[in-house]
């Protein structure tokens, strides 16, 4: 096991006379990510040299890299780091975001749903402590925007690696863990399709998730992109089965949202299934938040 070590960055704000990891620490529980331009401790199993390094190149300013197992550095950091109080600022900060993201909603068309939209109602439908396990795409960043997580533990998402197709067998895996909890998972169509037999699986084992399909007929976040960069897309359109029959193929409930006003007895359903299930929800994402030109 690697030990746990602490490097200061020598041209940090924060240094002071005490140890260097108890200094960077300490400094974290002040700071807690509420501006990007406060510093940060640096985690990483190897030295990436990222207290020295500029800040550009890291992202951030780095004041203490820390170096070392996962487990034991996290161990030492909660014994260090103070916890930062829920301020009236950190509180006031928290309404500004979301009177800013509830201004960003559009409206649900009548055979297509918004999916901001969509993701802002389902924290009203989900109690908060269900369980909501994201696949990767254009539907994951608008879910890291638009539902508002509040209790730990509650939301999974695939980052960093953000392989497509984790969201029904990482849904089973929780649904199987903790059986008693409501597992919802939300894929997009392509990454649905590289999961699909999995469902399969749900059924065998009999892990009754709820597994949202956000269908746009192509890859939503590389369109995006596509957009962003050379104001077209290509190769990005694929067509899809007809989800009810898949549902129907594989011996599970299917529901499908043909209007917006179906959605809340919809997911109810669906939430009280006894079978894994599928609700195919044909979305339109051209309202990206992400793009350049958005505000
Ligand atoms: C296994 C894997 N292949 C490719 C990618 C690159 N990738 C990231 S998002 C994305 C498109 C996702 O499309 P879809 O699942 O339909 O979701 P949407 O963006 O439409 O919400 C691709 C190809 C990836 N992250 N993982």
């Amino acid at each position: 096991m690697t030990p746990c070590r602490a490097r200061q960055n020598p041209a940090s704000s924060l240094a002071s006379g005490s140890p260097a990891a108890r200094r960077g620490a300490a400094a974290a529980g002040v700071q807690h990510g509420i501006r990007r331009q406060r510093e940060a401790i640096h985690q990483d199993v190897r030295g990436t040299g990222a207290a020295r390094q500029r800040r550009e190149d890291v992202g951030h300013p780095v004041a203490v890299e820390v170096t070392g197992e996962l487990r034991e550095s996290l161990q030492v950091l909660r014994e260090r780091v103070r916890r930062p109080r829920r301020s009236g600022e950190v509180r006031r900060l928290r309404e500004k975001i979301l009177k800013t993201l509830e201004s960003e909603l559009g409206d649900h068309e009548k055979n297509v749903l918004n999916p901001q939209r969509i993701l802002w109602d389902l924290r009203e439908i989900l109690e908060p402590d269900d369980l909501l396990v994201s696949d990767v795409g254009a539907h994951k960043l608008l879910l890291g925007r638009f539902f508002r997580s509040s209790n730990p533990k509650t939301v999974i998402i695939s980052n960093g690696l953000s392989a497509m197709g984790i969201a029904i067998p990482g849904g089973i895996a929780a649904k199987l863990n903790d059986p008693q909890r409501r597992v919802v998972t939300l894929s997009g169509d392509g990454g649905f399709l590289m999961s699909v037999h999995e469902l399969e699986t749900a059924k065998r084992e009999g892990a009754a998730t709820v597994n949202l399909v956000f269908r746009d007929g192509g890859l939503g976040s590389i369109r995006w992109k596509q957009e962003a960069r050379y104001n077209r897309t290509i190769g990005t359109e694929f067509g899809n089965p007809d989800f009810l029959d898949l549902a129907r193929a594989f011996g599970i409930p299917g529901f499908r949202l043909d209007s917006p006003s179906d959605l809340n007895s919809i997911l109810a359903e669906a939430l009280e299934s006894k079978m894994p299930c599928l609700v195919d929800i044909p979305v339109d994402y051209s309202d990206n938040p992400y793009s350049p030109s958005a505000k």
